[in-house]
């Protein structure tokens, strides 16, 4: 029996099943296609063949005659509205249909209106778009040439592809140290392409009324509050006028935090024809036209002592970002958090530098599990580490060990300026390695190679820094990066909490819940968790990087905390008493010495509501709210293990075990943190074995469905072995550290580590991602077996 079946649903923190689920397994869910309005017409999107074309002419005339047609919208009729283009979230502009070129295969053309979905499909056949091609730019190395096509000559003076130059950390003073190392390592890495890929694929319903002028909009967002800012600002409606409604969202992984064209062509559909109209994407679309994520190309190099001390770390990036920089990220930093690539290890030294290019290629850049680019940092850094071990001839986990970060030295500030809280990380990386039985899968490793079988243990340890973040610092589009929460407690003593953060699959409706028991001894089953509605939610800028736990969870800490404290004024009313003679025990406020006089926190609820003569200045009710603003971001970190097999004969990998032991802190839910850490690693397999957005040398995309990009199943995963570490984050009020992302961030270095070393005796030194069969056989062609 497990704890939960034992238990039920705990007071506070514990692991208890989702509450969200009972609606989900039933089918019961709401997704963007389930929303039904009366007279709903339905749009579809013309998308472009090509990925790099001038336009001649769109003749949308026999679409329009089409019996069913209602509205053909193209970019000339968005340029008379003054919305052809968009800005990103990276303050860069996108089309939102093309006025003068195609930039990527698959970008938005014209926006077909109809009575149904298949009329809408069927007259995108109708409009004929007259194209003349230009090259291509895909490969991100040439992006910079000379003799580069210029994608982005829409803006003024721009006469190359280069979008930004970013470096962080002291050149001079990590040049020196590569200088003076006995050992230096440099190798080219490829983070591919890869896509999040959620099973619903993004959506949207607009509702314009004209009698009231209120405009509503269901879409598939992580952040609904940001997007009514963003559309409040560039459509100029007013922003009260602008509901937006995320509902039960299928997946998210980033892939639903930018503003997509398809949601703009549903509310100019909507402001055009007076009815609502609903675009919902199709897998195919969703692959080639919605943010992908990585496409990092580096170069690294590691520096360290003859005897294995690391002193510094360097690497020079080529970043793809694409048609469009529709990258997501906190403003001062272009390369997302990528500078934690310093990782988890005591440096002298460390620089990186960073050049954005336009590709044409879909946009993004930041999505899929990244952590704000932490993920490219984390591989970069744990490959780096295992191929200075390769130069040493040291054991790849004893190196780690002798450099990780000691518990007595947090706070911690890394060599690019960020301050890690807390840690204890020899003892996570201990604890990986004794699940795993290290010594003896070495020993294994050896017997088996001398009957030339190819076994491979990989390691991995990451550091991430998830909580975006302090306002100080961080900020998206120039808003803030806080959150507001507010709890009311009900006069029967109900609780509803109101967050502005947005579930996508990670169970906030159960752990916000949770969250408020803990503080507030009310069952977690009597509290409501409301969100994904900006008219009845506080601001807040949404979900992603991770940050809903460590940044609306404390709000919602703080807020429960703030209600106690009421409660306990309230209380002191009831019982007579001073508040300053009052204590606080789960759910309860008695009078010190005296336990059982006390009031249940019901009890005061409904006194709080009631005619009781409260002390001056004390209104009644008992509700509360927080806006927090984090003092830092918190540093979850973890140790993963991976057992492979190679067949030397196909280059297939088999992935036999995965051990993970995370960190995140205090665990509101430990069933959720596990199901979390489970879904990412399976994430992590995926990229590092099968997943690639590839294009050939025309720019198609050879991703454009599940046949041909690749999701891992049940068959291509181990059984996940799982440990965990509580180090508590000083500075969050309830010690909790995001984990949303750690899995997706550690695992793929673990898993490419240990294909690798089980290609050792080939010596293999590297082979990027995906690691495919013919990847990983081709590695191994015109290289001798040596025992
Ligand atoms: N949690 C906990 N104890 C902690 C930390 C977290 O119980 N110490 C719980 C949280 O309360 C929450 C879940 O774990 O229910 C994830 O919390 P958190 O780490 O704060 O991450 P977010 O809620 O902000 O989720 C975002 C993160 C991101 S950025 C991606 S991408 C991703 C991920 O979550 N997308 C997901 N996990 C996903 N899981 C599902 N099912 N679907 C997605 O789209
Ligand atoms: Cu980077 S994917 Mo998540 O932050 O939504």
């Amino acid at each position: 029996m497990t704890a939960v079946e034992e238990h039920g649903a705990p007071m506070g923190f514990g692991p208890m099943h989702r509450k969200e689920d009972a609606r989900f397994i039933r089918g019961r869910g709401t997704y963007i296609d389930d929303v039904q309005l009366p007279g709903m017409l339905h749009g579809a999107v013309l998308r472009s063949p090509l990925a790099h074309a001038r336009i001649v002419s769109i003749d949308t005339r026999a679409a329009e005659a089409h019996p069913k047609v209602r509205a053909v919208i193209t970019g000339q009729t968005l340029d008379g509205l003054g919305l052809a283009w968009m800005p990103t979230l990276s303050y860069d502009t996108q089309a939102v249909l093309a006025t003068d070129k195609v930039r990527f295969q698959g970008q938005e053309v014209a926006f077909v209106i109809a009575e149904d979905r298949y009329a809408a499909r069927d007259a995108l056949a109708l409009i004929d778009v007259e194209y003349e091609p230009l090259p291509a730019v895909v490969d991100a190395l040439k992006a910079l040439d000379p003799d580069a096509p210029v994608i982005r000559d829409d803006k003024d003076g721009k006469s190359d592809n280069r979008i930004f130059d970013w470096e962080s950390g002291d050149k001079a003073r990590t040049d020196e140290v590569f200088a003076q190392a006995d050992v230096v390592v440099e190798q080219d890495l490829l983070y591919p392409r890869v896509h999040p890929a959620p099973l619903e694929t993004c959506g949207a319903v607009a509702d314009m009324n004209p009698a009231t002028g209120k405009l509503t909009v269901w879409e598939t967002s992580q952040a609904p509050h940001a997007h009514r800012t963003v559309y409040a600002m560039v459509a100029g409606l007013p922003e009260q006028k602008i509901r937006v409604i995320s509902p039960d969202i299928g997946g998210g992984f980033g892939n639903k935090v930018p503003i997509y064209p398809g949601y703009v062509c549903a509310v100019v559909g909507s402001i055009v024809t007076g009815k609502p109209v609903k675009w919902v994407e199709d897998r195919a679309e969703n692959l080639m036209s919605t943010s992908f994520a990585r496409d990092y190309h580096m170069r690294g190099g590691i520096a360290s002592t003859k005897d294995g001390k690391i002193l510094g770390v360097r690497v020079e990036v080529i970043a793809d970002h694409g048609a469009f920089n529709g990258t997501a990220q906190p403003t001062k930093f272009p390369a997302g958090f990528f500078h934690v690539f310093t990782g988890s290890y005591d440096l002298r030294a460390a620089h990186c530098h960073v050049t954005g290019v336009y590709t044409n290629k879909a946009p993004g850049g930041v999505a899929y599990a990244c952590s704000f680019r932490v993920t490219e940092a984390v591989y970069l850094v744990e490959r780096m580490v295992d191929l200075l071990a390769r130069e040493l001839d040291v054991d790849p986990g004893e190196l780690r060990m002798k450099n990780l970060l000691r518990p007595e030295q947090f706070p911690y500030t890394c060599a690019t300026g960020w301050e890690y809280d807390s840690g204890d990380y020899p003892a996570a990386l201990q604890l990986a390695m004794d699940i795993a039985g290290y010594p003896e899968l070495r020993a294994e490793q050896q017997r088996r190679r001398e009957r030339g079988e190819l076994m491979g243990i990989g390691i991995s340890f990451f550091t991430e820094a998830v909580g975006a973040g302090p306002r100080k610092h961080m900020d998206i589009l120039g808003l803030g990066m806080a959150d507001g929460a507010e709890v009311r407690v009900h006069p029967t003593g109900k609780a509803v909490v109101r967050i502005s953060v947005q579930t996508q699959g990670q169970g906030h409706e159960t752990t916000f819940a949770q969250i408020v028991s803990d503080q507030l001894g009310i069952s977690p089953d009597d509290i409501e968790v409301v969100h994904g509605d900006t008219d009845q939610t506080p601001f807040g800028l949404g979900t992603y990087g991770s940050r809903s736990t460590p940044v609306s969870g404390a709000a919602v800490a703080v807020a429960a905390q703030r209600v106690r404290e009421r409660a306990k004024v309230v209380a002191s009313a009831m019982l007579e008493v001073s508040p300053d003679d009052l204590e606080w025990e789960s759910g309860r406020w008695f009078v010190r010495g005296d336990p059982e006089a006390g009031r249940t926190i019901g009890e005061i609820a409904l006194a709080a509501h009631s005619t009781l003569e409260l002390p001056e200045g004390v209104e009644g009710h008992l509700d509360a709210s927080c806006v927090y603003n984090p003092p830092n971001l918190t540093f979850p970190f973890g140790a993963y293990i991976c057992v492979v097999d190679v067949d030397g004969e196909t280059g297939k990998v088999a992935v036999r075990r995965l051990v993970a032991v995370d960190d995140c802190g205090v665990r509101i839910n430990p069933m959720i943190v596990e199901g979390q850490v489970h879904g990412g690693l399976a994430e992590g397999v995926g990229m590092a074995l099968m997943q690639v957005m590839a294009f050939d040398e025309e720019g198609n995309n050879l991703g454009g469905s599940f046949m041909d990009y690749l999701l891992p199943t049940s068959v291509e995963c181990p059984s996940w072995e799982l440990g965990a570490t509580v180090t508590p984050s000083p500075h969050h009020p309830i010690g909790a550290k995001g984990v949303g992302e750690s899995a997706t961030v550690g695992s793929p270095a673990a898993v490419v580590n240990a294909v690798l070393d089980a290609l050792k005796p080939y010596g293999v030194r590297h082979a990027d991602m995906p690691l495919t069969p013919a990847a990983v056989w081709r590695a191994m062609q015109g290289r001798p077996l040596r025992t």
